[in-house]
């Protein structure tokens, strides 16, 4: 067994934590060792860092001071769980990654990627995940669900511009890269969803194989 890094990226409300832990459940079913974890976060002090990623405050968070708080807790967090994780052969199932910061921090503030490319080298050297899963839904549906669970975090009080930014950088790099990349329509009911991760799961298990 080789360690085998998945991440799920989409905008808010895309069903990528239900979906998350669904495909745990699926895959220690079969006896695979999963550690489920999420960005930004996935340790203590990387928690703290979300934090303050989310809060709103009075003083506005220009948008390098965000960028760099992200790839701290990042570094945090590979230091800590991801690496370990992967090097025991584990599958880890991450709640968000790098793709976010391109479809955030790129496509919503309007920063370089090459900027961030610069970063992603920096704090990841040469580890990519092997596979990312893209849930992708029209932008309104996402923000209806999100809305539904009540007060908004500093992200989620964006705008629509920024939000189809985020979206369509997802589906640029969806599209560039086939081999890492797997698009499901989150838009379906959450039985459709789940119907198309059952649809993935020889992959995934045949590639923690190796
Ligand atoms: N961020 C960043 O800017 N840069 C970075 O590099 C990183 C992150 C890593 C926090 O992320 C913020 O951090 C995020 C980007 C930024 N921006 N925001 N906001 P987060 O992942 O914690 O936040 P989120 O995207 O808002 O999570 P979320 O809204 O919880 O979305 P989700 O995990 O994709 O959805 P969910 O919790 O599984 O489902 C949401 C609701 O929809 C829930 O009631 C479900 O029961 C329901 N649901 C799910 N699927 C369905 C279907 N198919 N049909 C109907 N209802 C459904």
């Amino acid at each position: 067994m080789t360690g085998l890094f998945i991440t799920l990226e989409g905008p808010e409300g895309a069903g990528k934590s239900t979906n998350r832990d669904y495909l745990a459940e699926c895959l220690r079913a079969q006896g695979v060792d999963v550690l489920l974890t999420r960005e930004p976060g996935g340790t203590p002090l990387a928690e703290r860092i979300r934090e303050l990623l989310l809060a709103t405050s009075d003083e506005a968070m220009c948008a390098d001071t965000e960028l760099l708080l992200v790839f701290a807790a990042r570094a945090q967090h590979l230091a800590m769980v991801i690496r370990p994780a992967l090097a025991r052969g584990a599958v880890v199932l991450c709640d968000r990654f790098t793709d976010a910061t391109y479809a955030y921090q790129g496509g919503g503030r309007g920063l370089s990627q090459e900027r961030i490319a610069t970063l992603e080298s920096f704090v990841q050297g040469e580890l990519r995940p092997d596979l990312t899963l893209v849930f992708d839904l029209p932008v309104e549906v996402g923000l209806a669900r999100a809305s539904a669970r009540g007060r908004l975090d500093r992200f989620e009080q964006e705008g629509r511009v920024f939000f189809d930014a985020v979206r369509s950088t997802y589906l640029k790099r969806a599209a560039a890269d086939p081999s890492r990349y797997r698009l499901v329509d989150a838009a379906q009911s959450l039985a459709q969803v789940q119907r198309s991760l059952d649809r993935l799961l020889p992959e995934i298990l045949e590639r923690h194989r190796g």
